[in-house]
């Protein structure tokens, strides 16, 4: 049992997630998702916005293998604040299988970064949604990045629609990789070839070193699950959105489940479900190959593509 209370709300994810109908390609990567604690071994930040259901490396490890990912991207939450001790144990109990994102402060010892990377981190995320973190000053991230591109690490950023046009030069001088979790999270029900969504493409076509994710579906969709646990084709409303990005950035995409898919109101998502979702925004087996395996094997895995064609 875990030693903290839950927020009043919390969904739980779903221990009984679907067999996906999709056979993904072999090496899928899932490179968007996260371990809670368990909070009695690793407890939540002081700082947190939220506090979760526990959600630990043996049932992430669990889920990949029911899925059938063969790897993990394990990003750091929130309500671990810049206490990575959960995601690096994640990424040392997998045997090479899990890599990470972290959460930094300025002042970081080297020491820790080395002891990050060692476990496997590779990238450090930048968060600027409000409800999630207070905010970091630039200068701070702009100093963190300028330490982790030393290491080969890249910078992931989460940020809302609305805020990108204030993003755009900080984003555009970090001097690694930068990958935007769940396209910068657009308004689905604004239309795909509006002016919000198109200044996102805009972003990712003015800067090769700008990556995107396209997961969140289950966090971007207003019209949701189907009706029916099982049942094939949710989301609906996020697929054009992903499909766009896939179609125009094909070596610059990757996808993750999300789970334990923190702070959704209204549904869980059926894991086996979302995995489902990606053959209808990679339509064709080569996109889903880089999607699923070349894109985050070249970020997060580089040493073991080398020679790779
Ligand atoms: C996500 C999204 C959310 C939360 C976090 O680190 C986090 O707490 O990323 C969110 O609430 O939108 O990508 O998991």
């Amino acid at each position: 049992m875990s030693a903290f209370q839950k927020t009043p709300g919390w969904l739980d994810w779903d221990p009984h997630p679907s067999r996906p109908r999709f056979r993904m390609p072999k090496g899928a990567v899932d490179a968007h998702c996260h371990v809670f604690g368990p909070g009695a071994e690793f407890p939540y930040a002081p700082e947190r916005k939220y506090t979760p259901c526990d959600a630990s490396k043996a049932q992430l490890f669990a889920l990949r293998d029911h899925l059938g990912f063969e790897r993990n991207v394990i990003v750091q939450a929130t309500c671990h604040g810049a206490d990575n001790r959960a995601m690096a144990d994640a990424c040392r109990a997998s045997g090479g299988r899990a890599r990470g994102v972290a959460t930094l402060r300025r002042g970081v010892s080297d020491e820790e970064l080395r002891e990050l990377h060692a476990a496997g981190v590779r990238g450090v995320r930048f968060n600027f949604v409000t409800r999630l973190v207070d905010s970091t000053p630039r200068e701070d991230q702009a100093e963190i990045a300028a330490r982790v591109a030393r290491l080969g690490w890249h910078v992931v950023v989460y940020f809302e629609a609305p805020e990108l046009p204030g993003l755009l030069d900080f984003l555009a001088a970090l001097p690694t990789t930068v990958v935007v979790d769940h396209m910068g999270r657009p308004d689905v029900t604004k239309p795909v070839d509006g002016p919000e969504f198109a200044r996102f493409l805009e972003l990712l076509r003015e800067h090769p070193r700008i990556w995107s994710k396209v997961g969140g579906a289950d966090r971007l969709s207003v019209t949701g699950p189907p009706a029916v646990k099982g049942e094939t084709a949710p989301y609906a409303d996020v697929v054009p959105f992903a499909r766009r990005v896939v179609e125009e950035f094909p070596e610059r995409v990757l996808w993750g489940t999300d789970w334990p898919h923190p702070n959704l109101k209204h549904h869980m998502p059926d894991d086996g479900l979302l995995v489902d979702f990606v053959p209808r925004i990679a339509v064709r087996e080569e996109l889903q190959r880089k999607l699923l395996v070349d894109n985050p094997m070249r970020l997060y895995w580089p040493e073991e593509r080398k020679g790779a064609s």
